[in-house]
């Protein structure tokens, strides 16, 4: 046979055997992508077909993207197992043991332990081998008040080398930077509280990507001396979770666990001003932002002033990036707030506010800056005065 027959008869087979292959990748897509899926442990039980899926609102189904849907039906958190309690974590403020110094100075002392080795649930039934401060994901909110010394100990439970770096001003010695603390040791990192606003706190040890991502990091508030106006008070913090060490992440969330606020929905009260403190530390992406729905907010960047800086429905922050958040909802209902970044949404990144007009009116005199909202009980629980300290 002459050489060339030879040549387009091969090229004929390779062809016509890629358009065989094509179409049963296609027919096989979706059983592909689940044995994957599988895996990974990736919850994936829901066929994306299905216009419903999620048991989300009517008319927000949640459907088939370029990102695995890892969205949970039935989003039970084990509080043993989880990485944190989203629902406590929200409103919980430390303000650390009180004390008073010879020059009449409040001291807020807190502790902060370091781990490592810790193996919790990042989402229902995915495991994740988490760098925690206090065994959380974010770590303890801590607060003060501008001019408090804010006296922090450290110790370090974990296995590697960790530290401590707080954003604010502080002396270089204090920055926790280029001292490593060894596993086993204890560091006491002390300053003043300045200035006031919202700040994250993490390690900063290298490769400081990995103890990010892993978790090592929280939020410190200082509070200016003449206190903001009253308010429902929270905190969020927009993270990622890259569970297949790929460098890219597989769960976005606020608050630690991907769509825990969409099936447990927070409840704030109509005309009742909110504010909220946010702080980004997705790691491996390099921008996040928050989108409130049917509303718009006044936004303090770093919060270091009382004067917004705009009024707006989205703000977007890279990493490290923080600020505060005001608003109040005119009308009761359900609303949505999530990444505008599409793809963090649809892999955890979103949440609802249940604004109620049923609840009661408190007495001013018993509102304090951070009540907590009780749905058990379906009430307001007053929270602890910002002087009595002792939470850690
Ligand atoms: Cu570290």
């Amino acid at each position: 046979m002459p050489r060339h027959l030879l040549l387009i008869g091969l090229l004929t087979f390779i062809g016509s055997s890629i358009i065989v292959i094509g179409l049963i990748s296609g027919v096989y897509k979706d059983f592909i992508l689940n044995s994957l899926s599988d895996n990974n442990t990736v919850i994936s039980s829901t066929d994306s077909s299905d216009a419903s899926i999620g048991g989300h609102v009517p008319g927000y189904p949640i459907g088939d993207t370029s990102g695995t849907i890892i969205d949970p039906i039935d989003q039970v958190v084990d509080s043993q197992n989880s990485v944190v309690d989203p629902e406590k974590y929200l409103r919980e403020f430390n303000y650390g043991r009180v004390s008073t110094t010879p020059n009449g100075t409040t001291l807020r002392e807190f502790t902060l332990v370091a781990s490592d080795q810790l193996v919790k649930e990042i989402s229902p039934g995915v495991s994740y081998n988490v760098w925690t401060f206090n065994g959380t994901v974010p770590g303890p909110t801590i607060r003060a008040t501008e001019g408090d010394v804010v006296r922090i100990n450290f110790v370090n439970n974990g296995s590697l080398p960790h530290s401590l770096h707080t954003h604010g001003i502080h002396p270089a010695e204090m920055d926790g930077v280029f001292e490593m603390i060894s596993p086993g040791g204890k560091f006491t990192y002390e300053f003043v509280a300045e200035p006031f606003g919202v700040f994250p706190y993490h390690c900063h040890m290298t490769p400081l990507e990995e103890h990010i991502a892993h978790g090592l990091y929280g939020v410190y508030i200082v509070d200016p001396k003449s206190p903001r106006a009253p308010a429902d008070e929270m905190v969020m913090v927009m993270n990622g979770y890259d569970t297949d060490f790929d460098t890219e992440n597989n769960f976005y969330t606020v608050n630690g666990i991907p769509y825990y606020y969409m099936h447990h929905p927070i409840q704030i009260e109509k005309d009742k001003p909110v504010r909220l403190y946010l702080v980004n530390m997705l790691e491996f992406d390099p921008l996040n932002n928050f989108h409130l729905h049917a509303n718009m907010f006044n936004y303090y960047p770093s919060g270091t002033s009382l004067q917004p800086d705009e009024l707006t429905d989205i703000i977007s922050l890279n990493q490290g990036e923080r600020g505060i958040m005001e608003f109040k909802y005119k009308f009761p209902g359900k609303y949505m707030f999530h990444a505008h970044k599409t793809e963090f949404a649809e892999k955890g990144w979103m949440g609802t506010f249940f604004v109620d007009d049923k609840i009661a009116t408190r007495n001013s005199s018993q509102i304090d800056n951070s009540p907590f909202y009780d749905t058990l009980n379906n009430s307001f629980v007053t929270k602890i005065p910002q002087t009595s300290g002792a939470r850690m």
